[in-house]
């Protein structure tokens, strides 16, 4: 009795098996993500703590645009292809470190900034550049910073495009500065006079100046 049991039991186990094998849909591929990128270890892309002002935005692809504003000769607005297509992209590993005390090492690929403002050609007046997002947030940061230190504007991170929680279409690769200056789902980039300018958390009390290496407590 026993082993007809068994029998029996191993016999469905192949049928299922079987139906199963049939009716499989064609498998999507998952981006990999890195974890090691020139002998360096990586965070993953699941290892940041989402805090940001009003919680993940999803932005839609084929509806966004980013906007270059305010002291320009020719204000530019660039669909998110475009951008992929027209410049020219770049990989670094940097660190995001947050006021928080949490930080993450990734591998981030990106748009030069200064590149994105090269069309719109910038007036003499403008020394500050101010990041608007789809959330309210703002920050800015002096211009020069924005051509010496090359700094980006991430698509991707780890070799796959940024998830909607990490700031997908673009996130701003502030090397050197705190968290908070990391700005996600960036739609416009408005070229200012005003360098004492102060985004959503520097009107709160954090430094302006942001630098790591400086306490984030404003003066
Ligand atoms: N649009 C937007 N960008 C934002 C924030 C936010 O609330 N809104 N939070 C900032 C802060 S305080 C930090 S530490 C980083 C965190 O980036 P992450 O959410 O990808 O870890 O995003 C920054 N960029
Ligand atoms: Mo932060």
């Amino acid at each position: 009795m026993a082993t007809l049991l068994t029998a029996l039991s191993i016999s469905i186990t192949a049928l299922i098996g079987c139906a199963e094998g049939g009716t499989k849909e064609p498998g999507e591929l998952e981006p990999v993500e890195v974890t090691e990128y020139e002998g360096q270890n990586l965070s993953s892309v699941r290892a940041f703590r989402e805090n940001s002002i009003k919680g993940p935005q999803y932005v839609n692809k084929s509806t966004y645009r980013l906007m270059i504003t305010g002291l320009v000769s020719q204000e530019q607005s660039y669909e998110y292809d475009e951008i992929l297509e027209t410049f020219l992209s770049y990989k670094k590993v940097v660190t995001l470190f947050c006021v928080e005390g949490w930080h993450v090492t990734i591998l981030w690929e990106g748009v030069l900034v200064s590149d994105l403002l090269n069309d719109a050609q910038p007036t003499d007046e403008a020394n500050t550049v101010i990041f608007h997002a789809s959330d309210g947030y703002t920050t800015s940061l002096p211009l020069d910073y924005i051509g010496e230190k090359n700094i980006m504007l991430a698509h991707s991170m780890n070799n796959v495009t940024l998830p909607p929680e990490r700031g997908f279409p673009f996130q701003l690769v502030a090397e050197s500065k705190w968290g908070y200056k990391w700005i996600k789902w960036v739609t416009e980039i408005e070229l200012s006079a005003d360098e004492n300018y102060e985004g959503y958390w520097e009107r709160r009390g954090y430094a302006n100046n942001a630098d790591i290496n400086e306490s984030f407590v404003g003066d």
